[in-house]
Parts: structure tokens; sequence; C-alpha cells
């Protein structure tokens, strides 16, 4: 299987984020990507190219323009205040409050974001930027009739809504790549989220359309971040009704109840009948992720491949979470290696 990657993503290294009640060096930091890449060599999954250049306009089909602005300026503003800290957002248009875009830097900063958790950097802008076009280099090298690749993306980007940052997510890497599928002639695509959280900015994006089917498997979002959206009763609105499926699992699930939500997931998506499938792959549900709750082990993640395999469909993947740092890789490439060895001449 083809890998896309990039070493850009070492632009992107935010400084602290508040995990209970202490800053903490953020857990989304450059070597998880090194340890994704290691593995990927050392088991020999297949060539590992750099990004093509897709440009700005294949973000604009899911970012807004003044969002795109606003992220690729923002750092230059900060350091324009003699600042050199990471820029972080402090306050947002929750309920009480009116959603205008103030003019200075953190109001604007709070309209675009939805939590702390997303750092901008001086590099920030070219990590996300160069991930986005590893996911469309990816997506291309399928479009051009490759069976599945690998989008070594980093930093992530399911939490990423069409105009707003968060969860360590700036842009929608996942989305970017099926809506550029849609507009190359694909009818129709399928995203299967397996992250541990909720890919909220995924499921906002294609919420009200019926050529996007997205299924998520997540922690509870009562007891689990991001709180505000995925659960059971998200079905979908307007033309997209039906076209979206939550499964909130709780804390210490493990994998026989993960499977289970998986079998139901893959059973919606085949019965939607895509012609391509994007996965949101994050691997923070194992067993010894420090932000996560759910007990995944290794072996597991290779019959999570597997089970994708049976679907048949053209596969792209897409990096997103996965922090206990040394698994990553493996549990990764896990997936990955399921999935090929379940497809024999697949390339
Ligand atoms: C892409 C992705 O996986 N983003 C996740 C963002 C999660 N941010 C909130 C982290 C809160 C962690 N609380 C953990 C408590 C452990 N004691
Ligand atoms: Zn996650």
């Amino acid at each position: 299987m083809l890998t896309i990657y990039s070493d850009d993503h070492r632009l992107h290294h935010g400084r602290c984020e508040l995990i209970d009640g202490k800053l903490m060096p953020c857990f989304e930091m450059p070597s998880r990507a090194d340890h994704v890449l290691a593995q990927v060599r050392k088991r020999e999954l297949g060539e590992v190219r750099g990004p093509d250049d897709f440009g700005r306009a294949p973000l604009l089909r899911v970012h807004s323009a003044d969002y795109l602005d606003f992220f690729e300026g923002a750092w230059a503003r900060w350091a324009a205040m003699g600042q050199e800290g990471d820029l972080l957002p402090y306050t947002w248009p929750a309920r009480t409050l009116r959603a205008v875009k103030p003019t200075g830097l953190h109001g604007e900063l709070g309209y675009y974001s939805f939590d702390a958790g997303a750092p901008i950097t001086a590099g920030t802008w070219q990590a996300a930027y160069s991930a986005a076009q590893v996911a469309l280099t990816a997506q291309a090298a399928i479009e051009q009739g490759a069976h599945a690749a690998f989008a070594l993306c980093r930093p992530p980007g399911h939490h990423a809504a069409g105009d707003v940052m968060g969860g360590y997510c700036y842009l929608n890497n996942a989305a970017i790549a099926a809506q550029a599928f849609l507009d190359q002639g694909r009818a129709k695509v399928a995203i299967l989220d397996v992250d541990y959280h909720h890919g909220n900015g995924t499921q906002d994006i294609f919420y009200s359309r019926a050529d996007v089917f997205f299924a998520s498997i997540h922690g509870d979002p009562q007891d689990e971040f991001p709180f505000f959206l995925g659960y059971a009763d998200e079905t979908g609105a307007g033309a997209g009704e039906g076209c979206n499926v939550n499964y909130p699992l709780p804390a210490g699930s493990d994998w026989s109840t993960w499977r289970a939500a998986l079998e139901d997931a893959c059973e919606r998506i085949a019965a939607y009948e895509p012609e391509v499938v994007v996965v949101s792959l994050g691997v923070d549900t194992f067993k010894d992720d420090p932000i996560s709750q759910f007990k995944l082990d290794s072996p597991d993640y290779l019959e999570m491949g597997k089970r994708i395999a049976q679907l048949g469909k053209p596969t792209l993947f897409v990096m997103e979470g996965g922090y206990a740092v040394e698994e990553i890789g493996i549990n990764a490439v896990n997936v990955l290696e399921g999935f090929q060895r379940a497809q024999p001449g697949a390339r």
C-alpha cells in the first residue's frame, strides 16, 4: 500500500494543553508521525512518497475563504504584537453571547475555534496545509487506480469543521479528500471514523448531504470530548437524513463491544453502496492511550483492517489521533496490514 507523508508536519509543535487542571506538553506531538512512518518502513507496507501540491482550491470546497485567510495570517498578527508563545483562544461565543466576528485577533480566534486544544504556532498553517495535500495526493492515487492508500497526515483533521478549529485539528483532511472524490466524478463516498473521539467536524461538514455517508464509533459524548456532538440521535438533516450514524460507546469498551459497532457500521456503509471509503484512522482507542478510555489491544487492529477490507471498496486511510507514542505505529500499520492481507493482489 502506498503511503503519502510530508516532513512539514514537524513545523507544528504546540507547547502545552490543559489536561486535568494541569498544563501538560501537547499530546499531539511530532514524534507521533515518526513512530507511524518508522513502522510503515519496518514492515515494508509499500512505497512512501511526498505530496503533490493541489493548491487551495480543494481546501475551499470544505473550508470557507475567510477561515483559511484567518488561519494562514494569524501567526503573523500575533508575532507583530511582539508575542512568541503559542497563540491559543480563551473566549468563545457560547450560548449567552453573540456569534459576532470581532476584528481583533483574540476575538476572531474565538469565533473560529471551539476549544483551546488547537494552538497556532509559527509553522502550524504550513504543516496543516501540507497534511491536506498529503490526503489529496493519496486520494489522487486511488483515483488513478490504487485500491488503497495511506495518508500519514499530521496534524489530524476530523474535529475541524468548515470554519472552526479545535481538538488538535485545523483542516479536515478526510473531508477534503472525500470532497475531492466527489468533485472528480464519484457519486457517493462513505467516511468511517474509528478515532476514539467523535468526528464532529466531518459530521458537521456533510450533515445535510446525501452524497457522503458518515459513521463514527467513539467515546460517549455524555462523558467524553467533544461533548456537544456525537450522540446516537444525530442521523442527518434534510437531504442528508439517514446518512449519518453515531456509535457512542461507554468508557472501558473493549474489542468485543467495539467490533459489534464496527459490524453495524460496515453493514450500514455496504447498504449505502458508496464508490469509495475514507477511513478516519485514529488509534487512540488503544488500551494504553494516555487520554482515552477504550481497551483495544494491538492484534484487534488487524481485525479492524480485515473487516474494512471486506467492504470491497477502494479505501483511503487518513491518519487522525493516537497518543500512546510507541504503539501508535504498530496499531496504525496493523489496520493497514489487516486490510492488505484480506485483499490479495491489491496494490
Ligand atoms: C484528533 C484527536 O484525537 N483529538 C483529540 C482531542 C482531545 N482533546 C481533549 C483531551 C482531554 C483529555 N482528558 C483526558 C483525561 C485523562 N485523565
Ligand atoms: Zn481522537
